[in-house]
């Protein structure tokens, strides 16, 4: 059985799908990150990076932390969306789901703080982390005009890992109308939606009340550089 340390936000929502979409065995654990659940100390053994999600699995007591590392483990685990074995469509794949890991995660999520929740006057950083972002959503555009699917003819590892960030787009670029410059990932994003397993990852969100307050007690939870 699969312990999943799940808080509503998109790197725990790529691992909500895929269990979902496999139907492993899972018990999803809150981390309420606005209380500051990531910093106590029993979450810290299972994740020292202090962020969700993270994994338990009961069956090999593997402790994984890391939503691309999860996802990567839990195909094998499963049998399921596993990348391809052809050495060079393996590498394909491999080249977008580490871009979405370390490009469109990291630059969307980076892009959110600076525009919506940091102090005024940050318009080199504002600047920066939206041309970035940008940068990075339109390369997955252009890649989807091109192919039905981030990783080929199938859906698979990389569409799900996509998908978490998807739901933020418009957050993301501070713009409702956001989707009009994305109409391929929207095509995606839509298709994957209308998959039962979808509906039950986004459902997860309601299974707990989280914090919603983005007061002093989640700002420090969340931005522990501000207290230094
Ligand atoms: N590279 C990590 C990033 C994890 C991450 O940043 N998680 C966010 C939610 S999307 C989080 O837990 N934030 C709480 C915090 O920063 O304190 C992954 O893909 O799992």
């Amino acid at each position: 059985m699969i312990k999943f340390y799940y808080h509503p936000t998109p790197n725990p929502a790529k691992v909500a799908l895929f269990l979902e979409e496999t139907g492993l065995d899972y018990e999803m654990v809150p981390v309420d990150t606005r209380k500051g659940e990531q910093h106590e100390a029993w979450y810290r053994k299972i994740n020292p990076n202090g962020k969700t999600p993270a994994i338990v699995d009961t069956d090999t007591g593997a402790t994984l932390f890391d939503s691309t590392a999860i996802l990567l483990y839990l195909s094998e685990k499963a049998g399921q969306f596993e990348l391809p074995s052809d050495p060079v469509q393996r590498g394909q794949a491999l080249s977008w789901l580490m871009l979405i890991a370390t490009g469109v995660g990291p630059f969307s999520g980076q892009a959110v703080h600076f525009k919506h929740f940091a102090p005024e006057g940050n318009d080199y950083a504002v600047n920066r982390y939206d041309f970035e972002a940008k940068r990075h959503w339109n390369l997955i555009e252009a890649h989807l005009a091109e192919n039905k699917y981030m990783g080929g003819k199938e859906y698979g590892l990389v569409d799900i890992a996509l998908w978490g960030w998807c739901g933020p787009i418009p957050f993301v670029m501070d713009d409702e109308n956001a989707w009009s410059q994305f109409p391929n990932i929207k095509r995606l994003f839509d298709e994957i939606n209308g998959r039962p397993a979808a509906e039950r990852a986004n459902a997860l969100k309601q299974s707990h009340e989280f914090k919603t307050d983005m007061d002093a007690t989640a700002q420090r939870a969340m931005f522990p550089h501000k207290d230094t």
